[in-house]
């Protein structure tokens, strides 16, 4: 299972102005040639890959994108101005399908690839357009035409960047739901968690990341113990792994060698990535943790719930995903 995150949006691109019908006038020639500019196109409507997105969701909260007509043409040969195109952005792996006939209409992967998706509409042509050498005074001239609206599903993979793997009640879903709006079952017994929960954690003014929280890992988990171990497999791609290890363990830094311990038979590739050590629950822990590791790791001492330690620990998240 990956985690899937879905959108319909509807797209209106804006309708070409008219051509108009114009004659010059020029001081002692009582007719002059034909000089009704041609409409301008409509704004079309542009997906665009973003970097920095990592969901859909500010596009789940903008469901309707249209853009404005152009301009009609005017006298003097002047061209109506174009419509203003509109950018969506969306996140890398977007796949943008076509609501009627299911085709798949582009595949987003590259920051700054974009594609349109709904071409404005063309503008008409004025009646300086129509003149030949024997037909010198036309009066034709054409309407805008009309874009054609779409209704398209977005479609995205999310791999989360940071996967947090801890023993049951480490304080897991509880760093999510205070690093970011997900709102996961947070309580006070093991195994609370059942399903992955994804977070979109803002890291800064325009950047952001998404932590993975998935349930508990046991002993034996590389086995097939326990619940944990078949979510492992969601984090594989996560570009960190956080471990936490309650401050209230009789042994954090042991806990925390079980942890690697179980991470590593499962999966030697994945203790691999890079990783970081939170140590929970601060507040409620009085003196000074073992925390002498096995292994030089990052440490954080955190507390989700006076907030000790996250931002520095959000910081340090972020700058690794972006190595
Ligand atoms: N005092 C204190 N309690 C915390 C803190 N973080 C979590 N807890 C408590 O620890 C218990 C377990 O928290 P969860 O976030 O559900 O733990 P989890 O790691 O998601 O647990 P599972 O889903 O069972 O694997 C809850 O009672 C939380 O209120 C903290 O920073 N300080
Ligand atoms: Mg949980």
């Amino acid at each position: 299972m990956r985690f899937v995150d879905y959108v319909k949006i509807k797209v209106i691109p804006g309708k070409g102005g008219d051509g108009i019908i114009a004659f010059r006038r020029e001081k002692f020639v009582p007719k002059g040639g034909p000089s009704g500019g041609n409409g301008g196109r409509g704004g079309s409507i542009i997906l665009k890959v973003d970097a920095q997105l990592h969901t859909l969701q500010d596009i789940r909260y903008h469901r309707i994108y249209k853009a404005n007509r152009g301009k009609h043409g005017e006298g003097s040969l002047r061209h109506g101005k174009k419509g203003e195109d509109i950018t969506v952005k969306v996140p890398a792996g977007t796949i943008v399908k076509d609501l009627h006939n299911g085709e798949v209409v582009a595949d987003l992967q590259i920051d700054g690839e974009s594609i349109v998706v709904a071409q404005g509409g063309r503008g008409g042509r004025g009646n300086a357009e129509f003149a030949t050498p024997t037909h010198q005074a036309p009066r034709e001239f054409e309407y805008g035409r009309e874009g054609r609206d779409r209704e398209l599903e977005l479609e995205l993979k999310v791999l989360a960047d940071v996967g947090l793997v801890g023993f049951p009640n480490a304080g897991k879903s509880t760093l999510l739901s205070r690093v970011s709006r997900a709102k996961p079952k947070i309580a006070d017994y093991p195994f609370t968690t059942l399903t992955p929960n994804l977070g979109i954690v803002k890291s800064g003014a325009y950047s952001s990341f998404v932590m993975a929280d998935i349930p508990g890992l046991i002993e034996g988990a590389h086995k097939g113990k326990g619940l944990g171990i078949q979510f492992l497999k969601h984090v594989e791609r996560c570009s960190v792994l956080l471990f936490l290890v309650d401050a209230n363990d009789e042994d954090p830094a042991e806990s925390y060698r079980l942890l690697f311990e179980e991470v590593k038979k499962y999966s030697p590739g994945l203790i691999q990535r890079k990783r970081m050590l939170a140590i929970t629950k601060m507040d409620s822990f009085v003196g000074v943790p073992k925390m002498a590791t096995f292994e030089p790791v990052e440490l954080f001492p955190i507390s989700s719930v006076s907030g000790e330690g996250l931002e520095d620990l959000i910081k340090a998240l972020s700058t690794s995903i972006s190595e």
